[in-house]
């Protein structure tokens, strides 16, 4: 039986309660595992070797030595990429395909980017007149935030967490990372990576549990760390927020979303049904940039959603190892509750069921597993709970639009501000349209497409703060103007 520890100042330890919960395949719902939960005291033993490696080896290295280590970082999981998808893959049940190209590549990049990207970043410098005739000449510089909590969910397991640990580490920041429970095995590998790399003791942490009453909880509220990077739900960020303001901790919050598709019928057809099925169907619709309301031109009403109705039923619906399954399990039996609890309000608010609905015939060694079909609604009221709350399933809504100005005021009539994808090929609009979305991300005929030196983040309550690029710099760093009189 697989058992994963904790992973604190350079070494795997037990927790000393002795508590531990399961680890279950989502494909077919046997235990993978069990995992240690952590208590206080573990929590506590990383904030101190995290707060330890910040005055030790680390803190003295150079920009070069650092980012060199990342770059270890990055080579030794690709070292073990097979190792690493399967660890992933059977703790999610995505398809081995979706994987390969996004989740442990990404994991990966995640290192090299953000270590190179340190190495170039400028500062500012002002020079000013001063009363005596003298001057002044201020510089800023950047220094290390501290020891940062990271906690991260299960949606994208390694990607989401090494798009944090990545920025932080090549920040010069030590770091307490608490993964998902639902998905713990990649982050504690990546503490054998890390010792490999030569990350010294203490600066790269795991504890694993829970979030209330558990390790997420006792790592917010430990004061000896810094600032907060969390991935979740709107409502877990609300906590977080709640616990960083106890000592006036920063926190990056990156959240929930409710994303909207305007497809006008100046769209290219192949490309908008192409997208919004990806957008609307990968990774089992568990990607918070989603799209779950899809907003048509009426002249092409129909046509989408026929089309788009076909390209859910032809999706293949499988176990990861089977090289043609596009759509795996939900993470777990508890989030396909939520799912279906959601495809049953549907129905009784009115919806048409276009196409899905419930839970797919499995064969039997997979009937444990949290399967669902890919559904697609029409003809729901604005205001049902279907049309605006976050489902983080395979789903979306579909509803006609016939002016520009109706689908931009129904794409901002949530709380949600995270992304949006804009489907035509009227260069003139796209860029109106975008210019007008509540969002802090937009895409055009494109979804998922990233370029890492860019902003991500949500407006409204789907985040607070950016990252990316020289925003995570931001993050992660403490900038201090030097004033000089000369
Ligand atoms: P979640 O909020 O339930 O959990 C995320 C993490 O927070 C987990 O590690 C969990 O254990 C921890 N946690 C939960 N309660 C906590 C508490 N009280 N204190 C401290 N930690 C706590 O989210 P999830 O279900 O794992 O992930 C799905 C959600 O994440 C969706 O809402 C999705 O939109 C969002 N998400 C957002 C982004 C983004 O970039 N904006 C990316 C991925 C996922
Ligand atoms: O691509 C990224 O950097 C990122 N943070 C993606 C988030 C996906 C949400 O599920």
């Amino acid at each position: 039986m697989k058992e994963i520890k904790h992973y604190i100042n350079g070494e795997y330890v037990g927790s000393a309660s002795g508590r531990m919960f399961d680890n279950i395949n989502p494909a077919n719902g046997k235990l993978i595992g069990r995992v240690h939960e952590a208590g206080e005291a573990e929590v506590d033993a990383a904030v101190k070797a995290a707060r330890a490696a910040l005055k030790g080896p680390w803190g003295k290295m150079t920009l070069d030595e650092r980012s060199a280590i990342l770059h270890r970082v990055a080579d030794g999981i690709n070292a073990r990429f097979e190792e690493f998808l399967d660890a992933e893959c059977l703790d999610t049940g995505k398809p081995r395909s979706m994987a390969s190209h996004i989740d442990i590549p990404r994991g990966a990049a995640n290192f090299k980017v953000f270590a190179d990207m340190v190495k170039s970043v400028p500062t500012e410098s002002f020079e000013m007149p001063t009363p005596d005739g003298t001057g002044a000449i201020n510089y800023a510089v950047r220094r290390p935030k501290g020891v940062i909590g990271v906690i991260s969910p299960w949606n994208l397991p390694l990607l989401l967490m090494t798009w944090k640990v990545g920025p932080a580490l090549a920040c010069g920041n030590t770091v307490v990372v608490k993964p998902s429970e639902e998905t713990p095995t990649t982050t504690a590998m990546l503490g054998e990576v890390m010792k490999e790399a030569g990350v010294p003791d203490g600066v790269f942490n795991v504890v694993q549990g829970f979030g209330g009453n558990s390790a997420g909880a006792f790592l917010t509220a430990h004061p000896d760390v810094d600032a907060y990077t969390f991935t979740g739900e709107t409502g877990t960020g609300e906590l977080i927020m709640q616990a960083a303001a106890k000592g006036i901790r920063d926190a990056s919050l990156e959240l929930g979303g409710k994303n909207a598709g305007l497809v006008f019928a100046d769209c290219d057809m192949d490309k908008a049904i192409e997208g919004t099925l990806r957008s609307a169907f990968a990774n089992c619709g568990q990607v918070c940039l989603g799209t779950e309301r899809v907003y048509v031109e009426r002249p092409i009403f129909d046509e989408f959603v026929a089309r788009l109705k076909q390209g859910a039923e032809d999706l293949v619906i499988g176990p990861p190892d089977n090289p043609a399954s596009n759509l795996g399990p939900l993470v777990s039996l508890k989030q396909r509750e939520k799912v279906l609890s959601y495809y049953q309000k549907a129905v009784d608010d009115g919806a048409t069921v276009v196409t899905g609905g419930g839970v797919p015939d499995m064969p039997e060694e997979l009937a444990g597993g949290a399967w669902v079909q890919p559904t697609i609604w029409t003809g729901l009221a604005d205001d049902s709970a279907v049309v605006t709350d976050e489902i983080f399933g395979p789903c979306c809504h579909i509803r006609p639009f016939d002016t520009e100005e109706e689908a931009i005021e129904l794409a901002n009539s949530l709380p949600y501000g995270l992304a949006s994808a804009i489907w035509t090929e009227n260069t003139s609009r796209a860029h109106r349209v975008a210019g007008q979305i509540e969002a802090g991300i937009i895409w055009v005929n494109s979804w998922f497409l990233r370029d890492l030196r860019t902003a991500f983040g949500g407006s409204k309550q789907s985040g607070i703060g950016r990252e990316g690029g020289v925003h995570s710099l931001e993050f992660y760093t403490e900038m201090k103007n030097i004033c000089i009189k000369l």
